[in-house]
This record gives structure tokens, C-alpha cells and sequence, in this order.
């Protein structure tokens, strides 16, 4: 039976011994191996009581097993809804509960702490630690190694990523077969990914990044993953002999230009380099060419989009730009008011059409009608322009988001918490520079009659967000500037606490 998606990356390796994943610890996973462990979780996901299209919901830690829950959802024709394992109870009990989901994997130690979530949602609660131990490799165990493939087509939802909004509301980006099968074919021709191909994977798989843009296009190319549990720069360096290619974010490459044993000797086999999810500045774009007389690939993509340009593998890979339009992406600039095009050179909008375009965000028709129009362009949000040689500059974000290490920001859903709090009369929180995450969010406070206590706002940050939301820094003020609508001039505050982080 057709599953577009399972077949193209998982079913074509069914009884191949080549390696799929090659883990720190010295053990080689075979595709074969990898998807019997596979076939076992989508049994279990069957005894559960799963049906296809319902949603699984899996907050673990980066591991081999982590992964065969994706493929097994696949398998299933389930969908598959990775969340970061920095999300508090209070966040995941909001992603369960909006999508509905019918089974929620968590790290043993979140047990006692989801048992009531998943009660009042009415959904079933399993574990899995790092290592892939809990209570869904027990179940696993009594399996059978192989499973009949659930029938899907391109258009049946695959996963379900949620993205934070500018109202504080997080949405889930639906995207089907179709969207992730035709961005990993793309992906595997633009930058000639072949089955010899060993990509250094160190990302988190719970984003568009590390799991549909690395690890689809290593499993449709037949490729391997040195499959690293979270980023650890000396790992990479040591690691890096025996692979060909890596994806990071920017934070890897200014930490790996820290990194004394990172040269150009150590690099010279390597033939691709690729960042994306943040810009990465032209000054590492440049260090690092002179360190290793390689250009790194910058592509630009999204959550709702998975990729939409990327710099050439052959040709001129320009910094400060993310390359062109992929083939089968259109991509325009607009008037932000009007939605008219713009000519070549002048800053707008960037819209996007093509076959990776999400189907909407789940249950939430008003939000993707205001982002994805009839004709099928979605609005991203960012600003840039489509420069004389047609490569797209992105300049700035229409939408008031901080991109801290490549985990997106959303000030708004910090805001709502601040401006709850005795003594905040109101908040602000802004993006300021930071030299190792790119960006990092600092809160400005307006005092009311009482004086904030610091300390507390804190402890209720931690609580409620997931660490990397919580702001860097928390500053008192008597007011905000404002300009004559009465909006919050953000770019002052900005200017004004660009040294925050300066040493
Ligand atoms: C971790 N911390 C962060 C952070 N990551 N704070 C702000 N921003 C981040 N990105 C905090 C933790 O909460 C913790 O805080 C402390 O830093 C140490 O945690 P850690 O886990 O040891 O950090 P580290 O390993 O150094 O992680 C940094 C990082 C990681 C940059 C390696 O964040 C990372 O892997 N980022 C990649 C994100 C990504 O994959 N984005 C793709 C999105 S998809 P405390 O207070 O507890 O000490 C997308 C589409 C596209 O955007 O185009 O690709
Ligand atoms: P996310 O919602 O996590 O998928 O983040 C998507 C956002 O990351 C985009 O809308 C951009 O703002 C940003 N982004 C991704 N790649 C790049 C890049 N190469 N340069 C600048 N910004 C990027």
C-alpha cells in the first residue's frame, strides 16, 4: 500500500545493512535495524488504541529511538508532534490539549508531573529517557520487528510543529506527506547529497531544522548521521574526521571558530557546510572562510515553509544573503499594506508559494487565512529584498520575534506573564545582541506604585517558560517610549540596550 512518505525515506532501506546512524558511544544502527525498531513502536502505537491521523506527542530527548518514533508515525500514518524538552508542564499542557492529542511520550522524570495532564486530556502517557528506556520500549519489546505500511497520500498531515505567534498563542503548523517528501527531494538535488554522504548531526529533532532538513534528506540520499545527543564542540571537532558534511545553526559555527583544534586540516575532506535558522553574520561567514578556505551554505527557511532559498552549491555563496529561490519555490517581495509586488532592490515582505507551503495552522482557520492568502503565497513575516544578482537579502522580521541561538522567541507570550505581575505597571521585552546565541531577550519593567520584585518575577518565568524564553535580563524603568499612536517604540529600547550584553 502507497505511503509516500514512509517509502521514499524509510521503506526503500527495508533489509539494507548500510548505516543509518553512527552514535557517540560507538554503536552503528543499520537502516534495517533502525526500522524494526520502527515497526515495533507502530505496533505499539496500534495496542494503544491510535488510529491513523490522530496526533503523538513526544517530549524526549535526542536519541536513536527518539527518531524511530517520527518513522513510526509515518509508518502508521500517524502525526508525529516533537516538542522541546525545555518546555515546562504548563507549555505541554497547552500543545496536548490544542492538539488534541491521543498519546503523550515524556522523560521518566515528567511522569508524576503529565500523569494529570494526560488524564484530563484523555491521553495516554508513556516514557522514554535519552537513552530510549521507559515504559514504550518495554511495550516495544513484545513486537514483531515488522509492520504493514498505513495507506497515506501526500495531502494526509504527517506532523505537526507548533510555532510561537506574535499574540503569545502558539500555533500548530499542519504539514503533510507532500510538504516534507517534495522540500527533502529538493533539498537532496540542490546540494547533491549522496548515499556516501556522513552528516555531523547535532541539532535537536524536535524543529523543521534538525528533523526535516537534516534528517530527511540523509534518509532519502541513503546517507548516515553521526547522531550527537545535543551540541558539544569538542565532540564535533573529534567527530568531524569521519564525516562529510554538517547543518548548524550559527551558534555552532562562531563556537566552532572558538575552538582551537577546529583548522583547515581538520576540515579539508569536508564538502558542505550549511547554517541556517538564524542569519549568520557576514564576519563569520568570512572568519570562517579564511579559516578553512570553505564557504559555509546559508539557506533560509521556516517552520510553516521547511526551505524556501539556499545559496548555490556551485557558484558564488555570498554573505549576508540566503542564496535564491529553491526550484519549485516562488518567492516575492510585497508591499506590507497593499500586498503588491515590489521591484527588484526594494524591501518588503517576503511571500512564498510552492509545494513545501504548510496547510494551515490546526484549528485556527482566521490565523492562517491573515498568513497563507487564497492563491496559496504564505507571509512570512520577514523583511528583505531580492538583490541585481537575485539573491534574497533578508534585512529585518515584520513580526516581533528574537531568534536566540535559533530557538524563536516570542516576546508577546513573555509580556503576558510580565504585565500580570505586582508592581509591573507594563513590559517590553526586546532582542538584544548577544555574541554567542546571536540574539537573547532582555524584559523592560515599568515600575508601578510598588517596586517589582525581581527575584519572584523570576522564579514565576521559570515556571511557566521554557528556559531559553526567559529573559537574560530584567531592567526597571519608569516608562516606555512610545511613538504618537501610542505603540511601543521597540527599536529605542533596542538601541538603547544594544551593550547589554557587551563585555
Ligand atoms: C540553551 N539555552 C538557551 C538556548 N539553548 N538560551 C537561549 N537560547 C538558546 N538557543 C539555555 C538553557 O536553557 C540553559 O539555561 C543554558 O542555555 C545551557 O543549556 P544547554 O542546553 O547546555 O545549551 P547549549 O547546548 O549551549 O545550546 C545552545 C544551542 C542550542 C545553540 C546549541 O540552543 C541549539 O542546539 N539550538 C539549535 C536550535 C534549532 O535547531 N533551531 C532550528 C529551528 S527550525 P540555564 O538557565 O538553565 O543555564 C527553523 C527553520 C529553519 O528555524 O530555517 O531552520
Ligand atoms: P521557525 O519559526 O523556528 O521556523 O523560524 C523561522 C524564522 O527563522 C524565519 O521566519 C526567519 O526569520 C528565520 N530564519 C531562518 N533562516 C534564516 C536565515 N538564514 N537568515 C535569517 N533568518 C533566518
Amino acid at each position: 500500500m502507497a505511503n509516500p512518505l514512509y517509502d521514499a525515506l524509510f521503506g526503500r532501506h527495508a533489509g539494507s545493512d548500510a548505516p543509518f546512524l553512527y552514535v557517540p558511544t560507538g554503536q552503528v544502527i543499520t537502516y534495517a535495524g533502525f526500522l524494526g525498531v520502527a515497526a515495533r513502536y507502530a505496533h505499539v502505537f496500534g495496542t494503544c488504541g491510535l488510529i491513523p491521523g490522530d496526533r503523538v506527542a513526544v517530549q524526549v530527548e535526542k536519541s536513536p529511538d527518539a527518531l524511530a518514533l517520527y518513522a513510526a508515525c509515518v509508518q502508521a500514518g500517524l502525526v508525529f508532534l516533537p516538542l522541546n524538552p525545555a518546555y515546562t508542564a504548563a507549555e505541554v499542557n497547552y500543545f496536548v490539549n490544542n492538539s488534541g492529542a491521543r498519546l503523550l511520550v515524556c522523560d521518566p522524570s515528567q511522569h508524576a508531573a503529565f500523569g494529570p495532564i494526560a488524564a484530563k486530556a484523555n491521553a495516554r502517557l508513556e516514557t522514554m529517557d535519552g537513552s530510549g528506556q521507559g515504559s514504550l520500549r518495554i511495550l516495544a519489546a513484545e513486537q514483531p520487528a515488522t509492520f504493514e505500511t498505513v495507506e497515506r497520500t501526500s495531502d494526509d498531515l504527517a506532523a505537526f510543529l507548533y510555532t510561537s505567534g506574535t499574540t503569545g498563542r502558539s500555533k500548530g503548523a499542519m504539514l503533510s506527506q507532500g510538504n516534507l517528501l517534495s522540500n527533502a527531494e529538493t533539498l537532496v538535488k540542490h546540494w547533491q547529497f549522496v548515499e556516501n554522504d556522513v552528516l555531523l548531526h547535532a541539532l535537536p529533532i524536535f524543529h523543521t531544522h534538525g528533523l526535516f532538513v537534516a534528517t530527511n534528506v540523509i534518509l532519502l540520499s541513503g546517507g548516515a548521521m553521526i547522531f550527537m545527543p545535543k551540541l558539544d564542540v569538542d565532540h564535533l571537532v573529534k567527530f568531524m574526521p569521519r564525516a562529510t558534511c554538517m547543518m548548524g545553526v550559527p551558534t555552532f559555527y562562531t563556537r566552532l571558530l572558538d575552538h582551537p583544534g577546529f583548522t583547515a586540516e581538520s576540515t579539508a575532506h569536508m564538502r558542505l557546510f550549511i547554517s541556517g535558522s538564524a542569519p549568520l553574520l557576514a564576519d563569520t561567514h568570512r572568519a570562517f572562510e579564511e579559516r578553512t578556505g570553505k564557504s559555509i551554505l546559508e539557506r533560509y527557511g521556516m517552520t510553516e515553509t521547511n526551505m524556501n532559498t539556499s545559496n548555490p552549491y556551485n557558484g558564488p555563496r555570498r554573505a549576508g544573503t540566503v542564496g535564491q529561490p529553491l526550484p519549485g519555490v516562488e518567492l516575492k517581495i510585497t508591499n506590507a499594506d497593499t500586498g503588491e509586488i515590489l521591484p527588484h532592490g526594494e524591501i518588503g515582505v517576503i511571500e512564498v508559494r510552492g509545494p513545501n507551503v504548510f496547510q494551515g495552522y490546526w484549528q485556527m482557520p482566521e490565523k492562517t487565512a491573515a498568513e497563507l492568502r487564497e492563491d496559496g503565497f504564505f507571509i512570512t513575516g520577514d523583511l528583505g529584498l531580492i538583490d541585481d544578482q537575485g539573491y534574497v537579502q533578508i534585512v529585518g522580521r515584520g513580526k516581533d520575534l528574537i531568534i536566540s541561538g535559533g530557538y524563536n522567541i516570542y516576546p508577546k507570550e513573555i509580556e503576558l506573564i510580565l504585565d500580570d505581575q505586582s508592581g509591573v505597571l507594563e513590559s517590553a521585552v526586546i532582542a538584544v545582541p548577544h555574541g554567542d546565541l546571536g540574539e537573547a531577550p532582555v524584559a523592560l519593567l515599568v515600575r508601578g506604585t510598588q517596586e517589582p520584585d525581581l527575584d519572584a518575577i523570576t522564579a514565576i518565568l521559570t515556571k511557566q517558560l521554557a528556559r531559553y524564553k526567559c529573559p537574560r535580563k530584567l531592567i526597571v524603568v519608569d516608562s516606555l517610549p512610545r511613538n504618537t499612536m501610542g505603540k511601543v517604540q521597540k527599536n529605542v529600547l533596542r538601541d538603547a540596550h544594544a551593550d547589554a550584553f557587551k563585555i
